[in-house]
């Protein structure tokens, strides 16, 4: 259907730093300098076959991987990349593991948002002294690829956020893990241009949620203690009680290559599908992750292919005239964007093209989203009614609303 279409390509030449938004920022001047998001930690049921689905309906390449084969008593850890993107799925082999228990209170879910810091010691020392609470102290791992330095700290709920340094290491992922290839075979799909190369180059951000009451808490926190700053996008008071049911704030690093959305339920006339999740997930966690794509149009289709549940979006969303005024020319026609249900929003900087899996668990707590940057550095505010909306639908289909 859009192999005629002006279709971005070659996804090993892509800026990923446009693609994310981040802009001209010296990080060395900052308290708590950051050098981007280093990977992401899940702790599931079963992290083989999570490891086979974020390879199959997220196009992932499994690049590292350590388990009992390697001494690591406790649990089995795969790594898989897109692009920049890091996934680490780790399960517990286990029943006395920690992990086990984890995926017991939450299902599956995030346990760390892994920064990189070019130097750990003293991004710690400033995040302890400004009041944070300290998981693990500097600790250096050393094998045949050089060093890793990392510590943590915690965050939101069980949620941890691993600083490390990586800057003389090479080895596939840590200390500890050996390289592994991919687990399936995409290359025959991709020859085909049935499947793009990557699905997604990079994450573009992660949401938190957080207790009735606690967003500005948890504002404060990422200012204090890693310096970071709000930026404009939020949902208020006004929105949050006409439809969305939550309130909103964006907290970011000084290049906003990390950016951090804090949303916490809002008393409105439907149950906050905030509220499910902190009720399903056991309480506070990560809500859902954004990855940043050049083709969103190719990973929709490849993605759906593979199984990948998405929110609707009804016809009347792209029929609107008020909507194609608003939106103006996009890089493809509004046709593609219907067929497949994608959002688009402008700002003052450019516009995006968005949408929304369905929760990817049986809970209704950790979804992801495809973002499609194009100079603007929002959020899909425009679309803010008609996402909560299509959310709503599915929470009173599960009978949750
Ligand atoms: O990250 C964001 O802010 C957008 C909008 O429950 C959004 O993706 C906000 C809250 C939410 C779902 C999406
Ligand atoms: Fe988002």
């Amino acid at each position: 259907m859009t192999s005629a279409l002006d279709r971005p390509h070659s996804t090993d030449e892509v800026d990923v730093d446009r693609l994310i938004g981040a802009v001209d920022h010296d990080i060395n001047r900052d308290p708590f300098p950051v050098k981007g998001l280093d990977h992401v930690v899940f702790m599931v049921g079963n992290a083989k076959q999570a490891a086979h689905y974020y390879s199959t309906a997220f196009g992932m390449t499994c690049v590292a991987y350590r388990g009992p084969e390697q001494g690591y008593r406790d649990y089995a850890e795969y790594v898989l990349t897109s692009g920049s993107a890091r996934f680490v799925l780790t399960g517990a082999v286990r029943p006395d593991a920690s992990g086990a228990a984890h995926v017991t209170k939450h299902s599956d879910g995030v346990v760390d948002i892994a920064l990189e810091v070019p130097d750990v010691d003293a991004a710690y020392a400033h995040a302890l002294a400004q009041g944070a609470t300290g998981r693990t102290e500097p600790t250096e791992l050393t094998d045949a690829h050089g060093t890793v330095r990392f510590a943590a700290i915690d965050t939101y709920g069980d949620t941890r956020h691993t600083l490390i340094d990586r800057s003389r290491y090479t080895g596939p992922f840590l200390p500890g893990f050996v390289a592994r290839g991919p687990i399936v075979d995409r290359q025959p799909a991709i020859d085909a241009g049935l499947q793009p190369k990557r699905f997604f180059q990079a994450v573009d951000h992660i949401v938190g949620n957080v207790e009735l009451g606690k967003m500005d808490d948890w504002v404060e926190f990422y200012k204090r203690v890693m310096g970071f700053t709000n930026m404009a996008e939020f949902i208020g008071d006004d929105i949050a009680t006409d439809y969305s049911a939550l309130m909103s704030k964006v907290v970011a690093n000084g290049t906003r290559k990390v950016k951090f959305p804090l949303n916490e339920p809002a008393i409105a006339r439907k149950k906050s599908q905030i509220d499910e999740y902190l009720e399903f997930y056991q309480g506070p966690g990560a809500q859902h992750i954004a990855l940043a794509t050049n083709d969103i149009l190719a990973s929709v289709d490849a993605m759906r292919v593979a199984g990948v549940e998405f929110l609707d979006t009804p016809d009347s969303y792209y029929d609107d005239p008020e909507l194609r005024e608003r939106i103006g020319q996009v890089r493809v026609p509004i046709e593609e964007l219907k067929a497949r249900k994608i959002l688009v929003d402008r700002d003052e900087d450019g516009y995006l093209l968005q949408i929304f899996t369905k929760p990817v668990q049986d809970r209704p707590t950790v979804f992801f989203e495809l973002i499609e940057r194009h100079g603007s550095l929002g959020f899909g505010k425009g679309n803010f009614k008609a996402l909560f909306e299509a959310i709503e639908r599915e929470q009173e289909r599960r009978g949750n609303l």
